[in-house]
């Protein structure tokens, strides 16, 4: 990461701990771990949290230098933020094609699940964490499916943590897997080495911060990824 994408990572953590979206605590993850925060991007719920949401999204798509023909949003959490990133992208002179999915077909009206413009060219794909990588490999099939080319992805957090396979741990990340072995490029606002960083940083604030900061590194030391 350049000095730039490295604060702007800063930032976006400050950002999502102050709008209460990044939590520390006790949480189960989607894979049953026990981990100490929480990134909850639903909680993104206003306007002028979601304005500054799309906004960290499009810089790091821009900072990134990921080439894109169009944007889709996976049903239903990338809905909101891929209609908002592709706002901001137009605002920063950079106008492209916006389409998302349903999860259910409809069968009368317009008919089927994708909604927008047509799936075509290379399709950047926005969602919120990448865990196990579950919801990205449906939205990659997708676009597949209909002609298009699946070509990268842009998330708010990376955890950095071990993807599981049929209940085991393997030894790299969701991330790691879509660009390794399915060839998609990944952009991320900010990192789970990002997290620990600005926990680093505020651990003089207060006993609580320097206890969040061990429990996250513990974490990491248990379930992260080289990288
Ligand atoms: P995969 O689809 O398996 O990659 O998991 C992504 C999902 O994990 C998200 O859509 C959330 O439901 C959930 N999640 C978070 O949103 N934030 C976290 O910090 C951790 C998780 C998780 O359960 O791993």
């Amino acid at each position: 990461p350049t000095a730039d994408t490295a604060a702007l990572a800063q930032e976006f953590v400050e950002f999502a701990v102050q709008a209460g979206v990044l939590r520390f605590g006790e949480f189960k993850t989607k894979a049953g771990r026990m981990s100490p925060y929480f990134f909850n991007a639903g909680l993104f719920d206003d306007g002028a949290k979601l304005a500054r949401l799309a906004q960290f999204y499009a810089q790091a798509i821009v900072a990134s230098g990921i080439e894109f023909d169009m944007v889709f949003g996976p049903a239903y959490k990338g809905i909101p933020l891929a209609a908002t990133v592709a706002v901001e992208l137009a605002r920063m002179g950079r106008n492209v094609p916006f389409a998302y999915n349903r999860k259910e077909a409809k069968d009368h009206g317009e008919g089927g699940t994708l909604v927008g413009a047509p799936l075509k060219g290379r399709v950047l794909i926005i969602d919120d964490v990448m865990s196990a990588g579950t919801a990205a490999r449906e939205s990659i099939a997708l676009i597949g499916a209909a002609g298009a080319t699946p070509h990268a992805v842009a998330i708010a957090l990376d955890r950095q943590e071990m993807a599981t396979e049929n209940g085991q741990d393997v030894p790299h990340s969701a991330v790691q897997y879509v660009r390794q072995q399915l060839g998609l490029q990944v952009c991320a606002i900010a990192t789970l080495a990002d997290l620990l960083a600005y926990l680093a940083t505020q651990a003089d604030g207060g006993a609580a911060m320097a206890e969040h900061y061990q429990r996250v590194a513990a974490y990491r030391q248990r379930y992260g990824v080289q990288q």
